[in-house]
């Protein structure tokens, strides 16, 4: 396949201006007719040549007909791309007839079948599958969309914008006629035909307008969409009052779906959604998942401006929009929520999944110079990395400089397909400041790593610190330029209270910050709130990161704090582990100290009523298997399995009559709400459990056994069986057979039965995985499903994955390439786990190697799974 290049990019010669759509629904040969107003694109000039290229694949192409002449066959040509001819004028009108098999779209891009519902998937190249057509971001068009279809089977008839016409037809069938006056490149076309049930609501905008909101779901599933309605209405609101956005149309459609590549998508005024994010009942969602669907349905609904009103030139601009409304989402949850809380999810995010792309062999800069396959850059880099990015702009400019900045962005570029750079462009005429450094983080790619030095004069009363930065290299960047990043501070005196607290800006690769009034010698808190993505590789001394957990005034360093510690403990006990042959009482042995001080630590944490009680869960939470194995080289799975399991063991032990405490002290008689205080004390008390039974002792598995069985929601339920899943104990499979009989019939819910089995530590999960691929609700067509039961595997559960015989990179390989030839969007996406070749030992290295090797010799491999495994192998 082959490279397409940023700089290669070219305005079309020809645009769209509005684009007519017919379709004859059938789930086997539908029938799509297109007529396209198109013009010579007046920014190329005119008589700029006459050769017209219309994307195009999958399709049957039935007729050609310009100015309402049909071309004969020799008029055009087709091959695998799309279809050439030549225009007949500077305006013409083409018209297309194609059929596709929507039943038969198991890639589920473009037009397929969910369940007994039509829907359709067009970003990033989806629409190609439904028509011949200009499918690039920057051809915008207005849309009006006609669907016939029978009308028993599909009542519902939707597309863009608004209704117009609608009426009955012979045969059983009818028909809808959509019109979206807005133009629109075509990723965000959406068409959806069945028999769904409609759940209703209103919303009155800032200026008065009153928006009809809608959300469809399967028949039995309404009394879940309560929470997704909420949300989307809180979401319009914080938009309107945060950001002075106004929603635009009369409607505003959700369609929940089982079969969904994605979360979800944000095509204009009807949004598609994977059902899990969207349906919600307090028996059926844990806690985090109502905050993931209060934030997807936010995200969503945030792309109506920063990415529908204003889009993307070309997809290497995905950023453009992605990383700025996935900034909005965590801004809006962080405003719901709780800011310090949320900050902490998002940061352990960015270091599960963006620093360990950003340090292998799929690195790439947030915007990307090269691809094969659009579909592979949807990544933690261009969503998360690219939100650091306008995180870095806002506190750089502050909240008034940045509303400035974003207000002269829309109003320059409304209607538009545009480029980061645009929309730096915007932020730097707004403030009148220059960010060409700092416009370095779109294009370099790697994450830097810090080491500071303070140095405290008490007869000047100044504190010296000295930050120095550096990236290593990554693929096709082999040199690295310093970067300009905002570093927020504090110094704290010895009572805990802040000397000082500022944000300095790092320009050079080392540069001095001299502080002066210090009263007496500080310690130092660095990096506040995470204001940079970097990694930081100076120690502090155990006392002072103990001393930071107790006082730093900003939340989120005490967790980091917290984490650092935990972290260093469990290198140092990994390292013995090693050097001792395997033995994990041996791995502590030197350690006893501070392993009390970290205990004490964690405990004086616990029973610190002052703090929320969903930050005192996540502050004791250890750092993950994964995020260990990103700063051990080569890792050792089983070695940081071990020690991470004993060391929680310990902390249960120590600590298990506060534990108890805290379990019994937060339950709760209250009916279940969703709200972040009452899921914060959800949040500790499962945490106090997991310590619990972490600490061996039997009589707390039978608590959580009696848990799952009391509970009355979700949550409750989940944390026990969760606890449950890793244990030898008869409660297990009990507490698993009656989830999966009751939610045999639920496939959102039955996917957490199924990952919890995936990610079980017992020694039989790999074959237990294996069983469940014969399970009646089980099916490689359905991606939800492969992502529970595989991608579960080899992303939740490292110990097993890395099997040392190599059992588990073999049963994951045979997976991919017999997903390829179903869905290469999905198999490509979780190819990743088996490219971190170079992080394990030789022995495992080899492995992971042969079996990327053997994925590329598969015959007819597709170019979304080519493209990630040559970059991994390589
Ligand atoms: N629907 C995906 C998202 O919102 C792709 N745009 O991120
Ligand atoms: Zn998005």
């Amino acid at each position: 396949p082959q490279e397409i290049r940023r700089e290669d990019y070219k305005e079309p010669d020809f645009i769209v201006e509005k684009v007519e759509l017919v379709f004859d629904l059938d789930r086997d040969v539908t029938n799509v007719k297109s007529r396209l107003f198109m013009a010579a694109n007046p920014v190329r000039g005119t008589g700029k040549g006459d050769k017209v290229f219309l994307h195009g694949e999958d399709m049957k192409l039935l007729s050609v007909t310009l100015n309402e002449t049909r071309l004969a066959s020799s008029d055009f040509t087709v091959d695998q791309e799309g279809l050439r001819f030549k225009a007949p004028g500077q305006n013409f009108i083409a018209e297309l007839e194609t059929q596709i098999s929507p039943a038969n779209n198991t890639r589920l891009e473009g037009l397929y079948v969910s369940q007994s519902a039509f829907c359709t998937q067009c970003e990033a190249e989806g629409f190609r599958r439904i028509t011949y057509f200009p499918d690039r971001p920057d051809v915008m068009a207005t849309y009006k969309v006609t669907i016939n279809a029978n009308k028993e089977s599909c009542p519902v008839l939707l597309s863009n914008g608004n209704l117009i016409d609608s009426g009955d037809l012979d045969d059983g069938r009818h028909f809808a006629v959509w019109e979206d006056p807005f133009p629109k490149p075509s990723y965000l076309f959406a068409l959806v035909a069945g028999d769904l049930a409609c759940v209703e609501d209103s919303f009155k905008t800032m200026s008065g307008r009153d928006v009809a909101l809608r959300i469809f779901v399967e028949h039995g599933n309404e009394d879940r969409c309560d929470y997704a309605m909420d949300s989307l209405k809180r979401s319009m609101k914080w938009d309107e009052e945060v950001y002075g956005l106004e929603y635009d149309l009369d409607l505003f459609n959700i369609v929940a779906v089982s079969d969904f590549n994605m979360g979800a998508m944000e095509n204009k005024s009807l949004n598609v959604f994977n059902a899990k994010f969207v349906l919600a009942r307090p028996d059926t969602a844990t806690d985090g998942d109502y905050e993931r669907i209060e934030s997807i349905v936010a995200h969503e609904y945030f792309h109506n401006w920063s990415g529908n009103r204003v889009t993307c030139r070309d997809w290497f601009q995905l950023s453009l929009k992605e990383g700025l409304t996935v900034f909005r989402d965590q801004e809006f949850s962080a405003d719901q929520r709780s800011r310090p809380v949320q900050r902490i999810k998002d940061v352990n995010a960015l270091r599960a999944a963006q620093f360990p792309e950003d340090a292998g062999p799929l690195a790439h800069p947030v915007r990307p110079d090269s691809y094969m396959e659009i579909n592979n850059f949807y990544t933690a880099t261009v969503y998360e990395k690219g939100a650091e990015l306008i995180r870095m702009m806002h506190t750089l400019l502050g909240p008034d400089g940045y509303r400035k900045g974003i207000d002269l962005y829309f109003d320059r570029h409304d209607g538009q397909a545009v480029t980061c750079d645009d929309f730096a462009k915007a932020m730097e005429d707004a403030n009148g400041i220059d960010f060409s450094q700092l416009k370095l983080w779109y294009s370099q790619a790697g994450t830097p790593k810090l080491s500071w030095q303070g140095d405290y004069d008490a007869d000047a009363k100044q504190y010296r610190l000295t930050i120095s930065q550096k990236t290593d290299p990554t693929p096709g960047q082999p040199d690295k330029q310093p970067l300009h990043m905002p570093i927020s501070i504090g110094l704290l005196g010895a009572d805990g209270s802040d000397l000082v607290a500022k944000t300095v800006e790092l320009t050079e690769a080392s540069q001095e910050f001299i502080f002066d009034g210090v009263t007496e010698a500080p310690v130092l808190s660095f990096n506040r709130g995470f204001s940079a993505p970097v990694n930081i590789t100076t120690d502090q001394p155990d006392d002072e990161l103990v001393f930071l957990m107790g006082n730093d005034s900003d939340a989120f360093n005490r967790w980091e704090a917290g984490q650092k510690y935990a972290t260093r403990l469990m290198l140092s006990a990994i390292a013995a582990y090693e050097a001792n042959g395997g033995d994990v009482e041996a791995a502590f042995a030197d350690e006893q100290a501070r392993v009390d001080a970290f205990i004490a630590a964690m405990r004086a944490t616990l029973t610190n009523d002052d703090l929320d009680k969903a930050f005192r869960a996540d502050a004791l939470v250890l750092p993950g298997e994964a995020f260990l194995s990103e700063q051990r080289k080569p890792a050792n799975p089983e070695a940081i399995y071990q020690v991470r399991t004993a060391l929680r063991k310990r902390i249960g032990q120590a600590l298990s009559d506060d534990f108890a405490n805290t379990y019994h002290q937060n339950a709760s008689n209250a009916a279940f709400t969703p709200d972040a205080t009452s899921a914060g004390q959800r949040a500790l008390r499962a945490t106090a459990l997991a310590y619990l039974v972490a600490s061996g002792e039997d009589e707390f598995a039978d608590v959580a056994v009696a848990q799952y069985g009391t509970a009355d929601n979700m949550t409750d339920q989940m944390a026990a069986l969760s606890v449950l899943n890793n244990l030898d104990h008869p409660g297990r499979e009990t507490a698993l057979a009656d989830f999966e009989e009751r939610f045999a019939n639920d496939g959102v819910v039955l996917d957490k039965w199924f990952s919890l089995q995936a990610m079980s530590s017992r020694d039989d999960t790999l074959a237990r995985i294996k069983d469940l691929m014969s399970h009646p609700a089980f099916t490689m067509r359905n991606p939800n499903k492969v992502r529970a039961l595989i991608g579960a595997f080899a992303m939740g559960n490292p110990r097993h994955f890395h099997a040392k015989d190599g059992s588990g990179y073999a049963f994951y390989a045979d997976r991919l390439i017999e997903l390829d030839d179903i869905n290469p969007q999905v198999a490509a996406r979780l190819c990743a786990p088996l490219g971190k070749w170079a992080k394990y030992d030789a022995d495992r290295a080899d492995k992971m190697k042969a079996e990327l090797n053997r994925i590329l010799a598969k015959p007819e491999i597709s170019r979304d799974l080519y493209e990630i495994a040559s970059k991994s192998a390589a």
